[in-house]
């Protein structure tokens, strides 16, 4: 009996293309070995060698790379539904976190709640983004802004990749808000740095990110944390330009980030810095909307620049509290403008690489058998459609 699987009668939407399409290949079938991609190809060139494989008939549905949510914050405590109201009745979002509010009330939740309550939680968040296709969740901590609760944050979040069949990619996010009643430079000094340096002994951190606005770290501040990241082998990304350009995405640039997250008010010359340095730009639409932000990023710049663009859920209690990351490729398209195929790149391509992974998000030979199988006949319709999952099954290291 062969131990090789036989997805056939497919269309297969490979995300491999280098025109930036989809990659499309009809009649199609994918060989998988193990955890493995062996072969894709249109089944009536499948070598002969592949002859016994197991099959699954696949009914003409489409085949995806397994969704990659590449910016998330899905281990918090508490809820924020009280800011929401305040929002509606006309303050702003820098507001409530002047007065208190914003991510230091997720602070207080966070410290408060148990590990096991941290834990259920955050499964509950992973397994709403595991029903809709996604293989692969970076999570953040950053809601600890104390070094025993930034370290439970980082354990809970390698927890959910080990109770889950999901892959989890950990973000070391320290530098997100000065907790109440501390200078923000002895904060880093004294508690976010050592806090990096502890969750890196414990093999905790797969990255090193930060909060550059003018409500959180300037770059001066920020920049002592991606010098002991850089000390320590770690890659950086930063949230930044998402309410004003102090600087973030430059700074960001010339440590090499895997990415640079927001960027609303990211100029030309951030996109060129951005492409210079290989990094990506992840959007995040979630927060946008929810914020009534109007200054969307500079797709087209980044478009002629050819820096990547990646599209993330952000799921956080402020302020994305949004579990879908199909609804993020809507918004993407919609309040962005980008076009169904970038957006799917987004979660895809290039959101393996905001997280430096170059072994998923596309459909190739020797890439992880992650792959998502949808009711759907063109890719289009994964952007297209508001609030319905089409997802008919996921495939995760070759098991479905
Ligand atoms: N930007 C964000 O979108 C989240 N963190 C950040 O730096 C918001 C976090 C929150 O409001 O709780
Ligand atoms: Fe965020």
């Amino acid at each position: 009996m062969s131990d090789l699987t036989l997805l056939t009668d497919a269309t297969v939407a490979t995300m491999d293309s280098k025109s930036g399409g989809y990659g499309v290949i009809h009649d199609a079938g994918i060989v998988i070995s193990q955890d493995r991609i062996l072969w894709v190809g249109a089944v009536a060139d499948c070598p002969p060698d592949y002859a016994d494989a197991h099959q699954i008939p696949c009914a003409g549905r489409l085949i995806t790379p397994a969704l990659i949510d590449c910016h998330t914050h899905i281990v918090h405590g508490g809820h924020r539904a009280r800011e929401f109201e305040m929002r509606l009745e006309g303050a702003s979002y820098q507001e409530i976190a002047k007065a208190g509010g914003g991510i230091v009330s997720t602070v207080s939740a966070t410290r408060a709640a148990s590990d096991a309550d941290l834990l259920h939680h955050a499964l509950r968040r992973a397994d709403t983004l595991i029903a809709e296709g996604v293989s692969t969740i970076e999570i953040k901590s950053g809601y600890g802004l104390d070094i025993d609760t930034e370290l439970r944050m980082l354990r809970v979040a390698r927890q959910v990749g080990q109770q889950r069949q999901v892959r989890v990619v950990t973000s070391f996010l320290g530098a997100h808000a000065v907790p109440a009643g501390m200078d923000a430079d002895d904060y880093i000094d004294t508690v976010c740095i050592p806090a990096l340096k502890a969750a890196h002994a414990g093999g905790l951190v797969d990255a090193v990110d930060g909060f550059c606005e003018g409500i959180a770290f300037s770059t001066d501040q920020i920049a002592r944390v991606f010098d002991t990241a850089k000390a320590l082998g770690l890659p950086i990304k930063l949230h930044a330009e998402q309410l004003s350009n102090i600087g973030g995405t430059a700074l960001a640039a010339r440590y090499c980030a895997q990415s640079v997250d927001h960027v609303e008010y990211a100029t030309e010359q951030d996109a060129r810095a951005l492409a210079d340095a290989g990094s990506v730009a992840v959007l995040l639409p979630g927060a946008f909307y929810t914020l009534r932000e109007t200054q969307a990023p500079p797709v087209n710049a980044f478009r002629t620049h050819n820096v990547p663009m990646a599209v993330a859920t952000d799921w956080n209690p402020g302020s994305s509290p949004m579990g879908s990351l199909l609804l993020a490729m809507n918004m993407a398209c919609t309040l962005f403008g980008l076009t169904p195929a970038e957006a799917l790149a987004g979660t895809t391509r290039n959101a393996a690489r905001a997280l430096g992974l170059t072994d998923c998000g596309v459909i190739a030979p020797g890439k992880r058998a992650d792959l998502a199988v949808w009711d759907v006949s063109d890719p289009a319709e994964l952007s297209y459609r508001i609030g319905v999952n089409p997802l008919h099954k996921r495939i995760f290291g070759g098991q479905a």
